[in-house]
């Protein structure tokens, strides 16, 4: 088992959250960090190695989060940190071109083929909020339209919430998130083509773009249902739109070229993250040679970065994608989530709570909740008391797993057939204490 104290010990986690909240607006740099809808302390981190990760009282836990995606190959890979480094010998950054930039471009393109050109910034934020512009320029078109429950980085026209209604005008998610940009947003349920249709037909012409997760990650793990995505395909070619499929998380997680390579169905630009940084701040546009040609200073939509294309950042993704080109890396990290994912349910059913399992390649996700769960408004519905106290229940048998239930899982390369069957253990523990909870 990992070595936990049991109970954990969380003195010096206690007083560094003090500390943080003194400088920083909830004492963490993201908010989903502060572990605001499952209570409690949240562990601070001292290093992480493998698939274990250490905060600094000393307890270690098994990881899920993986940094929200980019830890695949496991922390602190050694030929990882050999390529910083080495690259750290000649400076940290140039704010010029480097030969590196295009070796990763290169990489990427050879792994998804409807990336012919891109644009490398430095989150996926940026990367979606690029798109987007890029959209709009080249349609002329002011409208979007994404998917409640579907998340794609805090730019104020993606900070909606859905309106009352089948596909309404987004509602500002955000005090500062002024109305007249989310009156541009259009929010659809997700995998209801139906609703989406109903969108074109009465904004069809005004639409630029349908932007969306092609497995949702940011309402818990939600594949698209059969047929989703060709059909989004098809809206975008009748109405003349762009089909922007994010994989930020996606991308280099689910499968060798990703969602789109999975589901067969070429979007007109992607939008990558995590995975391509190697942990490091690094993001990415791209897609059609005749779009992304009028991305400044080639043509005459604007984006620009100070640290675009960082030499650290270029040096791990650079390494990261090369080590995922193994044979064998995509089966692997699909068999681990199987193996967790099963286990889980098959544990859910001996104890008798109602559990929802999906996973798609190297990630993950479950719901306290009987069926399916197909939208944000079936994710809604779970049970976010069950999660809590499984969480918790975990995070003291020395799991790590995301602090919200609208969050996926990740394995990476370094889970092995032990931390599987640990988990597992500390996993029969914790839904027993939900059982006796209900
Ligand atoms: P960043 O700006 O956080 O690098 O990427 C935004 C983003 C865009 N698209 C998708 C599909 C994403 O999942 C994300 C960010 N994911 C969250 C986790 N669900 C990041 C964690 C956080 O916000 O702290």
């Amino acid at each position: 088992m990992s070595k936990k104290m049991s109970p954990r010990k969380l003195a010096a986690s206690r007083s560094a959250f003090k500390r943080a909240k003194r400088s920083i607006p909830g004492g963490v740099n993201s908010p989903v960090r502060a572990y605001g809808s499952v209570g409690g302390i949240p562990p601070f981190i001292e290093s992480a190695k493998g698939c274990r990760i250490r905060d600094i009282d000393g307890n270690e836990y098994l990881d899920y989060v993986g940094s929200w995606g980019p830890m695949i190959l496991g922390h602190s890979h050694p030929k990882i940190l050999a390529a910083v480094r080495e690259a750290m010998k000649h400076g940290t950054s140039f704010g010029a071109p480097t030969e590196r930039e295009s070796v990763l471009a290169e990489s990427i393109r050879r792994v998804l083929p409807s990336v012919q050109k891109l644009r490398m910034v430095s989150s996926g934020t940026e990367a979606t909020m690029s798109a987007l512009r890029l959209a709009r320029g080249v349609t002329g078109r002011n409208r979007i339209l994404k998917f409640d429950g579907c998340y794609h980085g805090h730019s104020d026209g993606l900070l909606v919430g859905a309106g009352s209604g089948v596909a309404t005008l987004g509602i500002p998610g955000s005090p500062g998130v002024p109305k007249a940009m989310t009156d541009l947003t259009i929010v659809a349920p997700f995998n209801d083509l139906v609703a989406t249709r109903k969108a074109f037909e009465r904004w069809g012409k005004d639409i630029a773009a349908i932007i969306v997760e092609p497995i949702a990650g940011n309402m818990g793990c939600v594949p698209p249902l059969p047929g989703f995505l060709k059909g989004l395909r098809n809206l975008c070619d009748e109405f003349g739109a762009i089909l922007i499929f994010d994989e930020v998380m996606t991308g280099f997680r689910v499968a060798r070229g990703g969602a789109q390579r999975l589901y067969k169905v070429k979007p007109d630009l992607t939008t990558l993250g995590k995975v391509v940084g190697g942990g490091l701040p690094a993001a990415a546009y791209g897609g059609r040679r005749d779009l992304m040609d009028r991305i400044a200073p080639e043509g005459d939509v604007y984006q620009a970065g100070t640290l675009s294309g960082n030499p650290l950042a270029v040096a791990a993704g650079t390494v990261t994608l090369e080590l995922l080109e193994a044979d064998g890396v995509y089966e692997k990290l699909a068999r681990s989530s199987e193996t967790l994912v099963t286990g889980l349910s098959k544990i859910a059913e001996e104890v008798g709570v109602p559990l929802s399992t999906r996973h798609v390649g190297g990630m993950f996700g479950f719901f306290f909740h009987e069926g399916p769960v197909n939208d944000f408004a079936q994710a809604q519905q779970s049970d976010a008391a069950a999660f809590k106290c499984f969480f918790g229940a975990m995070l003291d048998e020395g799991v790590y797993l995301a602090p919200s239930s609208y969050e996926a899982g990740f394995v990476s390369l370094a889970h092995g057939p032990r931390a599987l069957a640990e988990t597992l253990e500390a996993a029969r523990k914790a839904l027993t204490r939900v059982a006796q909870m209900r």
